[in-house]
């Protein structure tokens, strides 16, 4: 029977069967899927087939992925961990402070969506907190991203009633990622209150997170509305790719790139008349997107 991967707890999985059931699967065998080095052969998401002859379902096969949202592990070099598979738009939930998100994490989590063009959303979250130059601050941001084709809101998950978020997760498959601790739980307990997922506690909150979330979970909002929850992630590895791809998924340097005197050679660190190099000195490009480019060009080890 085909079912999709609805929770993953690392050896047992929750698959929302063709017959409208929860079955309860583990991996059976060696299943992998061509040419990936991950730490979890399965993902939530992913499509599967279930063989349900024992008294414990087992996953047989793993359906092709249209795509899914991969990031460097940090422990096992070479090896990446899949966050989510066959998703529609991927939700990045980020705070000033409390935890803050660095603008390199928010820039590296774009580009592992950008790589396979699933559409971006930024919630900087937690606008209760922020003093007035801060507020500016994150609508500078709004500004720049939005410049970009992201999709940005800035919300309160404690005050606000999020009509412009359930909106846009109408009728998708919508992944929510962030660090643990900016409050991905509390956004979607409001934005579906019969969800309930648990929220870390305010007062034992340090800097570093606690991780409340433990295991990414699909939450069905309607029949066609579907959202990931995921556990908070400390650090956002690249997986490895060339320069030529990396530019590619920075929007704004995709088209102005064949501009460049040296063409597809230009990797725009220190090439004369760079056209990506002269956009930032005019402004056209901020400097601390083509700061992450850079760092990620040489592969500098910044993942937070
Ligand atoms: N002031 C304020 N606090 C918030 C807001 N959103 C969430 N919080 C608090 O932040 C803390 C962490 O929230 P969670 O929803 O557990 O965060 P999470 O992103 O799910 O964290 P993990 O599950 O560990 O990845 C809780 O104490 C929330 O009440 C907000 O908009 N404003
Ligand atoms: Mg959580
Ligand atoms: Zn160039």
């Amino acid at each position: 029977m085909k079912g999709t991967v609805m929770r993953s707890t690392g050896s047992f999985y929750d698959v929302l069967a063709e017959d409208g059931k929860k079955y309860n699967c583990r991996v059976r065998g060696k299943i992998r899927l061509e040419g990936i080095k991950e730490t979890n052969p399965v993902a939530v998401g992913d499509y599967v087939i279930i063989d349900l002859e024992h008294e414990i379902g087992s996953i047989t096969e793993i359906l092709p992925r249209h795509n899914h949202i991969l990031r460097q592990s940090v422990k096992k070099t070479g090896h990446s961990h899949v966050l989510a598979a066959n998703i529609d738009q991927a939700l990045l939930v980020v705070t000033l402070a409390l935890p803050r998100t660095s603008l390199g994490f928010i820039d590296r989590f774009l580009v592992s969506a950008e790589a396979y063009r699933i559409p971006q959303i930024i919630i900087f979250n937690k606008r209760d907190l922020l003093v007035e130059e801060e507020a500016i601050y994150v609508n500078q941001l709004i500004n720049l991203y939005e410049s970009i084709g992201v999709t940005c809101f800035s919300t309160s998950a404690h005050q606000d009633d999020l009509v412009e978020v359930r909106k846009i997760l109408q009728n998708k498959v919508t992944l929510i990622a962030g660090h643990s601790g900016v409050g991905k739980s509390t956004l979607l307990n409001r934005i579906a209150p019969t969800i309930s997922q648990a929220v870390g506690d305010i007062s034992t909150f340090s800097e570093k997170g606690m991780h409340t979330t433990t295991f990414a979970e699909m939450f069905p909002l309607d029949n066609k509305t579907y959202v990931i929850d995921t556990p908070g992630v400390k650090e956002w590895g690249l997986v490895e790719m060339s320069e030529q791809e990396l530019s590619d998924y920075f929007p704004e340097m995709r088209d102005l790139r064949l501009e460049c005197k040296f063409g597809a050679r230009c990797i725009h660190i220190n090439e004369p008349k760079c056209a990506i190099i002269d956009a930032v000195q005019n402004e056209k490009i901020a400097i601390s997107r083509y700061q992450s480019y850079y760092s990620m060009v040489l592969g500098e080890d910044n993942r937070k």
